[in-house]
């Protein structure tokens, strides 16, 4: 901070005034569309992942997706909206979003997968400024975000400048590594625009800009036991009940030829050479 030293003879009415009277702070929206991932670590036992997403600003209000339950190919699939009202002015406050990729477990905790961290504040400032919404683009990535505020790691889809691919990091055996990468939005709206142009949560109406299809991949329910079966046991009990149903066929074969077979051994025994 500077200050400026006048003579003590000057009189106070020359020197400037200055405004140092606290900025007073801006009300936005900031939504967040999760999509899918891929090459999500499977969490579970028999080789699967109940996926869900987990975003923050401040940990005590985080928004959910909801679940993709036994997704064992690491293709979890959302479609969803996060809708997050944000109070912007607060100096100590930091605006970063936190991203978490989770594992549902019904009998212990939830097993974090991996997540990634966003600072948001720049884009906060642009909307502030601009006073219109602004979007996570391509564009304003490689213009902006990256060249002159540090962000990285972000790669965008080719037919769409808004969606981007993130890496979400966690632990494995001790070492950070990357769990998964998962496809998102972001856009920041002044909350007088977001009033004005109202999104739904989730894929619900008005669901617009863009637009949320249903989420692919999910578990079908089905009158069909075996289909039921094979969508909620994972690949790798699967094996394990394949290789079961193997031994009890062998052994029913066995014990269904035991018989012929001793009967055999005994005419040959009994049988004169
Ligand atoms: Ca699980």
């Amino acid at each position: 901070m500077w200050a400026e030293i006048n003579e003590m003879t000057a009189s106070t009415d020359a020197a400037p005034l200055y405004d140092i009277s606290k900025k007073p702070t801006e009300d936005f929206e900031c939504r967040v569309v999760i999509w899918d991932t891929v090459e999500l670590e499977m969490m579970d036992a028999e080789g699967t992942t109940d996926g869900f997403v987990r975003c923050f600003f401040n940990s005590d209000h985080s928004l959910d997706t909801d679940t993709h339950f036994r997704n064992s190919d690491g293709k979890c699939s959302w479609n969803y909206r996060l809708l997050f009202p944000i109070t912007y002015g607060d100096k100590n406050k930091r605006y970063e979003i936190t991203t978490q990729a989770y594992d549902l477990d019904l009998f212990k905790s939830n097993d974090l997968i991996g997540q990634v961290v966003l600072d948001l504040e720049p884009m906060i400032e642009d909307s502030m400024l601009a006073k219109r919404p602004m979007s996570l683009t391509k564009e304003y990535y490689d213009g902006y975000l990256a060249k002159d505020k540090g962000m990285k790691g972000l790669t965008f889809e080719s037919e769409d400048s808004r969606q981007f691919w993130v890496e979400l990091k966690g632990k494995k055996d001790g070492k950070s590594i990357v769990m998964g990468k998962l496809k998102m939005s972001l856009d920041v709206f002044p909350k007088r625009e977001a009033e004005l142009n109202q999104v739904g949560k989730g894929q619900s109406e008005p669901n617009v800009n863009p637009f949320l299809p249903k989420p692919t991949g999910r578990i079908e329910f089905s009158f069909n036991p075996i289909k039921m079966l094979m969508q909620l046991v994972g690949p790798a009990l699967r094996r394990k009940l394949y290789c079961y149903c193997c031994i009890v066929l062998c052994c029913a074969l066995c014990v269904m030829m035991a018989p012929m077979i001793f009967s055999n051994i005994i005419s040959n025994a009994l049988t004169p050479g």
